[in-house]
């Protein structure tokens, strides 16, 4: 049996060796991205077993991403591979701090291509959680209905589910749609995990607080919501009215980009073994606080022995 399965778009990333822009960027390295894979590559980092349901192109990125998701000890007994389509990539600019300018290159991609009929009912069923993002939903119109089904289906099936927005306004065709989509989506998670930024834009308030966010998904029906806040930690609330804040590390920040999802990897590794949701919103901060550090989308994401040694030699709130 898997521990957690998720489902979206691993993508292939160029990212810029200099700083500049892109055009003018002379040496790249490559690596596996895609914020999902990004959250099952930690997971499995930490010694748990973790798939992904995704179609790929055969072309080099997907054979590269097969093995590399293989590599990180990946399930992919969930990715289909079509000698049709191609693989989604992706290119970020190398910055001095803080978020990196990105280009995609994903429309039309294999992955974008998944639909309902493509839904197996065993591979979820075989899993303890899923996680999810908004961003399949928003790849086209067969991948938001796949979304969806996943999400209905897997909740039907009684499992537990996190749910980090994780918005990509870009790949919408109206913001209205994207915030749409997501607070439909919420009524199938256990928890969910907006940064506070997305959790203005979702609940349209843009001076929102991490509380009124919270309490507006609370209301919604949303068993546990936990808010971002960047390396202040985190603010989350219960549906039974437990409501906290969890400091964060302060970290040199390199790229900000697979913060959140090194976020999700500690809070649901966190609740799958049992901590209290505020020792894994504690493993969360201190995994995103790790990601932040490293110029990939998942590098920064530690094995269990790294993990113990930077939360023990180093202190939230400081
Ligand atoms: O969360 C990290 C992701 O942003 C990155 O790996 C690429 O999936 C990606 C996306 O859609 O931006």
């Amino acid at each position: 049996m898997l521990d957690v399965v998720t489902f979206g778009e691993p993508l292939f990333m160029f990212y810029a060796n200099e700083t500049g822009d892109l055009e003018d960027v002379n040496s790249f390295s490559r690596a596996l991205a895609g914020a999902e894979t990004n959250v099952v590559t930690g997971v499995s980092r930490l010694g748990m077993k973790a798939g992904q349901v995704t179609k790929l192109g055969d072309d080099m990125f997907g054979r590269f991403l097969i093995r590399a998701m293989e590599a990180e000890g990946l399930d992919t007994n969930g990715v289909q591979v079509d000698p049709n389509e191609r693989t989604g990539m992706y290119v970020k600019a190398k910055v001095d701090q803080g978020d990196p300018p990105t280009e995609y290159f994903r429309k039309g991609s294999a992955a974008s291509k998944i639909s309902p009929e493509d839904f197996d009912a065993e591979y979820f069923n075989n899993a303890r959680h899923l996680h999810m993002t908004s961003i399949p939903a928003a790849l086209s119109d067969s991948s938001f209905d796949f979304t969806f089904k996943v999400a209905k289906e897997v909740k039907q099936m009684g499992k537990s589910i996190s749910f980090d927005p994780n918005l990509r306004p870009t790949l919408w065709s109206s913001q209205d749609k994207m915030i749409d989509a997501v607070n439909e989506l919420v009524q199938y998670c256990d928890i969910f995990l907006p940064g506070v930024s997305e959790g203005q834009i979702l609940i349209r308030k843009e001076d929102a607080t991490p509380e009124e966010i919270a309490q507006f998904y609370i209301e919604k029906g949303v068993p546990t919501v936990v808010v971002k806040v960047g390396d202040k930690g985190a603010y989350y609330a219960t549906h039974d009215g437990q409501t906290g804040t969890v400091p964060g590390y302060s970290v040199e920040v390199v790229d900000t980009v697979g913060a959140g999802d090194g976020f999700a990897v500690g809070v649901t590794t966190g609740l799958l073994e049992g901590l209290s949701l505020e020792e894994a919103i504690l493993r969360g901060n201190a995994i995103g606080a790790l990601q932040v550090n490293h110029p990939g989308d998942n590098d920064g994401l530690p094995t269990q022995e790294q993990l113990k040694v930077f939360m023990d030699t180093h202190t939230p709130g400081e």
